[in-house]
C-alpha cells in the first residue's frame, strides 16, 4: 500500500467503496488524513465498515472542514450529472480528485520511482501487462495497476528505481491533475462512454490529460492509424518539449515503432532495426496487438531495455488471462481461452486471427447473437455449443457451421480437443470464446476462463506437457 501523507491531520471523504475508495481510504488513513467515507450501497458500506473504513453520510454531514473528495471513477463527475456528493464538495471549493491523484501527490515526495501511463479506448489492458511484463524481464522492479484491476494505491510504495506501469481509464484521467508520466502511452481513440464525457471532445480532453506535466526527457508515445489520434500527435510535436514517439500497425512512421508485413520496425534511435516477427509472439495475435507491441516497444526503448531483451520477453509473454490466453499446447493443437469475449463483437477479434478452429461458444445469448460474425464462418471447422442459449445459437449457425449440442463446457473441451487432432488442419486452435455472457453456468467470465485453463491442463497428457506451437 502506498500512504498518502498530503492530508496529514485534515479530514478527506472518500466516495465509492469498492476497489478504488477502500484502497483510498486505507492509504489516506496511513497517511494520517481523518477519512470520511461514504457509497450509496448500503450492503458496500457495511462491507467497508468490516474492513476498517470510517463510515460518515456525505449527505448530512458539514462539508466545512473536508480538503478534498475522492471520488471512484466509477461515479458521475460532470456527464449525465454530477453525483450529489460532487455538488457537496464543490459548494465548498474542496478539490474534486481520483486515487491516481493521490498517487501522483504521493510519488512527488519521493523520487528515483518511474511511470508509464496507458491510455486509449482498446487494447490497454493488453498493453500495460505487456509493458510490465517486459520491463519485469529486464530485470526492473515493476508495479503494475490502476484501471486494469488492482487499485493503483494498493501497489507498494515507492523507492528509487521502481517502475509504476498504470493503466488508466478516462475517468481516471478526469480526476488526475498533477501526474507526470516519464512515458506516456495513447494508443487509440474510438468513440466511447460519451454518456461520461458529453461528446467525444470532452473524452478525447480528458484521455489527454495523460501527457499533462510531462517534461523534456519524457516520451509521448501515441498511435497514429486513427484521425483522432494523428490530431493529437500533430499538436504534441508541435508543442515540443517532450519526445513524441509515433507508433502504428499500418504504415511506417518515422522515429517511431510501426508493424509492417509481420514484423516489428523500431527507428526511435534514427536507425531502423527489424525488431520482431510478431508470429514468433503467439501472445500477441491480431493487427490489434501489433499495434499494442509497437507501443510497448517503444515505453520499453525509452526506458532503456535493450532490443534484444524486448523482444525476448514478447516471444514469451502469454497474453492477457482470458483475452485469447494460450493455455495449453497438444502437439498440432493450441488451445485459447478467450472467456472475456462476452458478444460476438468481441469474440471476431479472436475468431479473426486463427485459420482453422473448433469454437467454443454459448451461454446467455446478447441481442443479435452470433449472426454478426457471418465472414468468420469458413474457418470454423466446428462449433461446440454449450449452455442455456445454445440451441439459438445452434439455429443461427444451421447450415453455415457444423454444431455440436456439447451442453457443458468439461463435453466441449474434450471433444473439440479429439476433433482437432485427429483432422487434416496442420495448427487447428480449439478456440473458447463464446459470444455469450458466463451467469447461467459460471460465476462471472474468469471463473468460465479458470475452469477452462483447468480442463486443457487435464486433457494434455504429461508426455505432451512441453510442447511448443
Ligand atoms: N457508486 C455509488 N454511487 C454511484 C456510482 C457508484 O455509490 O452513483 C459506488 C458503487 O456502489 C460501488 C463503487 O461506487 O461501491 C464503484 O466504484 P467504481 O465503479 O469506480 O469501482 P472500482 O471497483 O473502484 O473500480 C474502478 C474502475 N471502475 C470503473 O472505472 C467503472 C475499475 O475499472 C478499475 O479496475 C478499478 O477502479 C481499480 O483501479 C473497471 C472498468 O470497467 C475495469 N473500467 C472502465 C473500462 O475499462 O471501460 C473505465
Amino acid at each position: 500500500m502506498i500512504p498518502v501523507r498530503a492530508y496529514e491531520g485534515r479530514r478527506v471523504a472518500v466516495f465509492g467503496l469498492a476497489r478504488t475508495g477502500i484502497a483510498a481510504a486505507r492509504a489516506l488513513q496511513a497517511g494520517g488524513a481523518v477519512v470520511s467515507a461514504w457509497d450509496d450501497s448500503e450492503e458496500t458500506r457495511a462491507a467497508a465498515a468490516a474492513q476498517g473504513v470510517p463510515i460518515d453520510d456525505l449527505n448530512r454531514r458539514d462539508w466545512g472542514d473536508v480538503a478534498a473528495l475522492v471520488l471512484s471513477p466509477g461515479v458521475p463527475l460532470t456527464h449525465p450529472e454530477p453525483h450529489r456528493v460532487v455538488k457537496l464538495a464543490q459548494a465548498v471549493g474542496a478539490p474534486v480528485i481520483g486515487d491516481t491523484e493521490l498517487f501522483a501527490q504521493a510519488l512527488a515526495e519521493t523520487s528515483g520511482a518511474r511511470v508509464v501511463g496507458v491510455t486509449g479506448t482498446n487494447g490497454k489492458s493488453t498493453t500495460t501487462a505487456l509493458i510490465g511484463h517486459v520491463l519485469r524481464h529486464a530485470g526492473l522492479d515493476v508495479r503494475v495497476g490502476g484501471n486494469i484491476g488492482e487499485a493503483v494505491l494498493n501497489l507498494d510504495p515507492p523507492r528509487p528505481g521502481a517502475v509504476y506501469v498504470i493503466e488508466l481509464s478516462s475517468y481516471q484521467l478526469d480526476l488526475t491533475k498533477t501526474l507526470r508520466c516519464d512515458a506516456a502511452v495513447w494508443l487509440n481513440i474510438t468513440p466511447d462512454h460519451i454518456d461520461r464525457h458529453g461528446d467525444v471532445a470532452g473524452y478525447v480532453k480528458a484521455k489527454r490529460r495523460i501527457f499533462a506535466n510531462q517534461r523534456p526527457g519524457d516520451a509521448a508515445i501515441i498511435g497514429a492509424d486513427d484521425r483522432a489520434s494523428a490530431k493529437v500527435l500533430t499538436e504534441l510535436r508541435g508543442q515540443g518539449g517532450r519526445k513524441v514517439v509515433p507508433v502504428s500497425a499500418a504504415k511506417a512512421v518515422p522515429g517511431g515503432v510501426y508493424a509492417l508485413g509481420g514484423v516489428l520496425h523500431d527507428t526511435t534511435d534514427g536507425q531502423h532495426r527489424e525488431a520482431l516477427t510478431l508470429a514468433d509472439a503467439p501472445g500477441l495475435p491480431g493487427r490489434h496487438n501489433a499495434q499494442n507491441a509497437a507501443a510497448a516497444w517503444a515505453a520499453a526503448r525509452h526506458l532503456g531495455v535493450q532490443p534484444a531483451v524486448i523482444a525476448e520477453a514478447m516471444r514469451a509473454f502469454p497474453g492477457l488471462a482470458h483475452r485469447q490466453e494460450r493455455v495449453g499446447q497438444w502437439g498440432k493443437v493450441a488451445f485459447v481461452n478467450d472467456s472475456k469475449a462476452t458478444n460476438a463483437d468481441a469474440a471476431a477479434q479472436a475468431l479473426g486471427c486463427y485459420d482453422a478452429v473448433h469454437w467454443i461458444a454459448g451461454g446467455q445469448m446478447k441481442s443479435g447473437g452470433v449472426k454478426s460474425l457471418k465472414d468468420h464462418f469458413p474457418r470454423i471447422r466446428r462449433a461446440y455449443l454449450i449452455g442455456q442459449d445454445a440451441a439459438k445459437i445452434g439455429r443461427q449457425l444451421r447450415g453455415k457451421v457444423e454444431t455440436v449440442m456439447s451442453g457443458t463446457l468439461e463435453e466441449a473441451a474434450a471433444r473439440a480437443a479429439r476433433d482437432a487432432l485427429d483432422g487434416d488442419d496442420a495448427a487447428p486452435v480449439v478456440l473458447l470464446s463464446p459470444a455469450c455472457a458466463s451467469f447461467d453456468q459460471f460465476r462471472s467470465f474468469e471463473h468460465r476462463g479458470d475452469v477452462f485453463r483447468q480442463l486443457v491442463d487435464d486433457l494434455i497428457p504429461a508426455s505432451a506437457k512441453g510442447d511448443r506451437p
